[in-house]
């Protein structure tokens, strides 16, 4: 069997994605084995032939080490972090993965692995990469939909059919319906990389529809656009972040909302971590979920009602100010609306923190009591808590992304950064004043980005398209949070007919999706770039196969944190008729008459040949920029010798160290740190930005729409959280057998919730409120506080004819509702749950098996 033919397409030439066999759930072995020996027979009849065949197979007869190439790399995608692949390949097929063993840096040899300079060693997904490299799941070739749309089928197409289809469309639907038409949904999926870049704002799709005059852009972040404008509206910037080292150095880190075990935020967050507890760092979680990250550090658990955690740090601040326990020098050089002292000269009618916090203005004290009765923490351990961390320096409250996934999700991280600056624990070392907690800067573009780049007709809250779509024309410009601009557009609703996935399964991944089914029967046309079929794609009405970061060159970045570059050669020539996004765009753009424009390096052979190019273009940002700009003398080509480059910093990173230290302003209008915000008590008709509602220019607690305050808990009694899943990067690696064999999918639930249920472990479940229903195994445990239920999120959706996910997507259950500053209240979010007799299945991609549940049920 090869891949040159596509062991799960018919005599017709079809791939059916969604009907691939019988139920793993209801399978036996014996019928499995026919399944997959059927499937294999079929590939080996041959019935469609490639112009070019692809040689590689997974599985050819195991080799030797001295028989293989070493080549280094990483992987890309928005995991958390960035580690060194190295590829072990014989000809042209890689048979082996390892990683970093500290040879591979100049200077270093095997075991080199110090304090400043560690290894960047890969985790279980990067190790699994072989096996979604060589999955079933990869587009070998362009694909165009033949049934319904939604429904699975597809049939393939030469490169040359589905370019013109789709120039062709785009064509059309401008012409017809305008420069928003095109519904811009790039995401992060390979935005760590310098070239081959997806992305909303220096991504290639970006500047691709941006040239071309037909774009809406998607402007609100899923990850943290609540903590963006915290932080952008508090210090000014979203470079707030230490590097992971700088954790070594504290005394009490305060873990909220975050569980670096699972969710990765940096490469080596755990070492330094444990630097720290060995010289005798406390640590303190506060979660809903008693996490793994709290066990491997002894943490103290204090267990908190899902997004109530602005009134626990409002408390918090109460408990500070009335003991005296502020850092009031710190206050007083460096915030602005901390207190009555702090009050500009402009603001002298307005409110000021302290005194919102000990009630001056509602009538309403702040007090520990107050905000006990809000998060189920009690108003002991808010006080504990509070005289821990104003005590003890330096002390780390890492105010992390999760949290502030919420209706208000603003509040939560300017309530942590007013409480962070009040102790005096920022821009120290061991401090922490993240947020979004972005630390070293990279240089991060390597591509024609200029006048061009982030062009569009019409801008609205990412997670808002599907009420647009719904609604058009009649929606107000606040409900789907359009940009204001400053020309005939602006106020103007786009008037969306099509959308372009590129590095996003975003159908999956975003907000309530029974209503993006409903909106997406109203498009005219769908593409998806990926390297392979996803949920989304199903959706699409042509497939373009994407070259994965192993058969393309470039060079990755470090997420957020990380000071190294690490290259990426192609290892490996592309699978199938695979092409890089930068080769469809370049070939596109050349049958749309912009071609040159787009790609200037480029001549249109590009689609058959991007080495050249991408070297040149490369070699450019290393040379002019990374050298130039960043003080490193080392050249490209030693560069890519060695294959990784790790800067050696004098002292760890610290955020706002200079400010702190020298004096200079914080990058906010002020220049101070603005728990007053200066613009935001400036604005007066919310309508006419993009936020749309109102927000407060002092952190305030605010009641978010659904929570277990809220009557509705009549209904719907639990509050569900879905969390980053430790075993994949959101839906990538969903189908990886091999990962697939360590967890399953299933939601977590308090035992004496599940007592009182009749529910046992390992039974099957459904969860369901107004918007959505889904079946999963349960897991039952002491280590999830009562009322909450968690679901990871990122399973790939497979509906019943009853519109049932038996994958158990925790987005079937989330609100799209508008959230002002644009965070996606994917925590937001109240359910019932109750012992199901629906199946449930690990997902569509079926050869996939997850059978870990099964050895973990109460009743064995
Ligand atoms: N319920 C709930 N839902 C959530 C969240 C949550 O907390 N709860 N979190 C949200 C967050 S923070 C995020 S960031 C989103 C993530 O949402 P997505 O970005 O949609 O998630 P991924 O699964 O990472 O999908 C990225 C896709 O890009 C593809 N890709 C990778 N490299 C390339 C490339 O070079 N070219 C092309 N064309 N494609 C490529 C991958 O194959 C994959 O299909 O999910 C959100 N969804
Ligand atoms: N392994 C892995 N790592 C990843 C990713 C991944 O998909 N997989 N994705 C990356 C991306 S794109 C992102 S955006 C980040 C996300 O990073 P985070 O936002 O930090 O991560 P989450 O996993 O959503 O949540 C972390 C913790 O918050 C808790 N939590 C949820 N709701 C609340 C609440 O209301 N209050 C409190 N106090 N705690 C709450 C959860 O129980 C969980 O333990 O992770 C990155 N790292
Ligand atoms: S954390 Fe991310 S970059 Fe590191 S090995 Fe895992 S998937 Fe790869
Ligand atoms: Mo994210």
């Amino acid at each position: 069997m090869s891949l040159s033919i596509h062991p799960l397409i018919d005599e017709n030439g079809i791939i059916d994605w969604l009907r691939r066999g019988p139920d793993p759930a209801t399978m036996t072995r014996r019928s499995f084995l026919k399944v997959a020996m059927a499937a294999s027979a079929l590939g080996a009849t041959g019935l469609v032939s490639l112009p070019r065949p692809a040689r590689a197979f997974a599985y050819e007869p195991y080799p030797r080490d001295d028989e293989l190439q070493t080549v280094v790399t990483s992987c890309a995608h928005n995991c958390g972090s960035r580690h060194m692949l190295v590829a072990h390949k014989k000809g042209d097929v890689i048979v082996r993965l390892s990683t970093d063993n500290g040879a591979y840096q100049a200077g270093g040899q095997f075991g080199f692995d110090t304090e400043a300079v560690p290894q960047l060693r890969a985790c279980l997904r990067g190790r699994s990469y072989r096996a979604r490299l060589y999955s079933q799941e990869r587009l070998l070739y362009p694909m165009i939909r033949v049934g319904a749309r939604g429904e699975g089928k597809f049939k393939r197409a030469s490169w040359n059919e589905a370019l013109d289809l789709v120039a062709g469309k785009m064509l059309e639907l401008k012409e017809k319906y305008g420069p928003t038409a095109i519904l811009d949904q790039s995401y992060a999926g390979a935005s760590y990389g310098v070239l081959h870049k997806s992305d909303q704002i220096e991504g290639l799709l970006a500047r691709f529809l941006g040239i071309f005059g037909c774009r809406t852009n998607s402007w609100s972040v899923p990850s943290y656009q609540g903590t963006t404008f915290s932080s952008r509206t508090t210090f000014g910037t979203i470079e707030d972040g230490n590097e992971d080292d700088a954790f070594a150095h504290s005394k009490l880190i305060i873990m909220w909302g975050w569980n670096p075990a699972y969710t990765f935020h940096g490469g080596n967050t755990f070492y330094y971590m444990r630097l720290a507890k060995q010289r005798g760092c406390k640590f303190v979680l506060v979660d809903p979920q008693y996490t793994d990250a709290a066990a491997a550090y002894d943490a103290w658990w204090i267990p908190i009602r899902p997004n109530t955690d602005a009134a626990m740090l409002a408390g918090m601040a109460h408990y500070i100010f009335a003991n005296n326990l502020q850092d009031q020098r710190f206050i007083d050089r460096f915030c602005q609306g901390m207190d009555a002292g702090t009050m500009p000269e402009w603001a002298q009618d307005k409110e000021n923190f302290r005194d919102y916090i000990f009630g001056k203005y509602d009538g309403t004290p702040k007090t520990p009591e107050w905000a006990a009765q809000i998060c189920g923490v009690s108003a002991e351990d808010i006080k504990k808590l509070a005289d821990l961390y104003a005590r003890t320096k330096p002390a780390a409250l890492k105010a992390s992304w999760s949290p502030g996934r919420n209706a208000y999700g603003e509040q939560y991280n300017r309530m942590a950064a007013a409480v962070q600056a009040m102790t005096g624990n920022i821009g120290i070392l061991g401090g922490s004043a993240e947020g979004v907690g972005k630390a070293f800067h990279t240089e991060a573009v390597a591509y024609p980005y200029d006048d061009y780049a982030n062009v569009w007709w019409g801008s609205i809250k990412s997670d808002r398209w599907a009420h647009c779509v719904l609604n058009y024309p009649n929606v107000k410009r606040e409900e789907v949070g359009l940009w204001p601009r400053d020309d005939e557009l602006d106020g103007k609703i786009p008037d969306i007919r099509a959308i372009w996935w590129h590095g996003s399964d975003w159908f999956n991944q975003l907000t309530n999706i029974n209503k993006e089914i409903e909106a997406v029967k109203k498009l005219d046309f769908i593409v998806c770039n990926d390297s392979t079929i996803t949920p989304s794609g199903i959706w699409a009405d042509v497939l373009f196969p994407i070259a994965t970061h192993f058969e393309r060159h470039d060079v990755a970045l470090p997420w957020y944190k990380g000071h190294y570059y690490i290259h990426r050669p192609k290892v490996i020539q592309p699978l199938g008729e695979s092409k890089t996004d930068f080769q469809v765009f370049t070939e596109l753009a050349y049958r749309l008459g912009f071609g040159e424009k787009y790609n200037p390096k480029a001549t249109r052979s590009y689609f058959e040949n991007d080495d050249v190019v991408d070297e040149q273009y490369l070699r450019e940002w290393w040379e002019g920029r990374v050298m130039e700009h960043q003080g490193v003398t080392m050249g490209w080509d030693e560069f890519k010798k060695r294959g990784v480059y790790k800067f050696e910093l004098k002292e760890p990173h610290v955020a706002f160290r200079a400010q702190i230290e020298k004096g200079e302003p914080f990058p906010t209008y002020s220049g101070k740190i603005e728990i007053l915000s200066g613009w935001l008590a400036e604005v007066k008709d919310w309508t006419k930005t993009q936020y749309g509602y109102e927000i407060p220019y002092i952190p305030k607690w605010i009641e978010p729409w659904e929570s277990l305050n809220h009557p509705m808990t009549k209904d719907y009694p639990f509050h569900l959280i879905s969390p980053h899943p430790r075993w994949r990067t959101h839906s990538i690696f969903h189908n990886i057998p091999w990962l697939r064999e360590t967890y399953t999918q299933e939601v977590t639930i308090n035992a004496g919730d599940a007592a009182r249920l009749g529910i046992v472990m390992g039974d099957t479940v459904e969860l369901w409120n107004d918007r959505g229903r889904v079946v999963v195994p349960v897991y039952v445990t002491e280590r999830c506080m009562p009322g909450v239920l968690v679901l990871h999120e990122g399973a790939w959706m497979d509906l019943d004819e009853q519109s049932v996910d038996r994958a158990g997507n925790p987005d079937f259950l989330t609100k799209d509702d508008p959230s002002p500053a644009g965070a996606f209240a994917y925590n937001t979010v109240l359910c019932n749950i109750k012992k199901s007799d629906l199946v449930h299945r690990p997902g569509w991609d079926q050869l996939a098996t997850a059978r870990s549940h099964i050895f973990r049920r109460g009743d064995h």
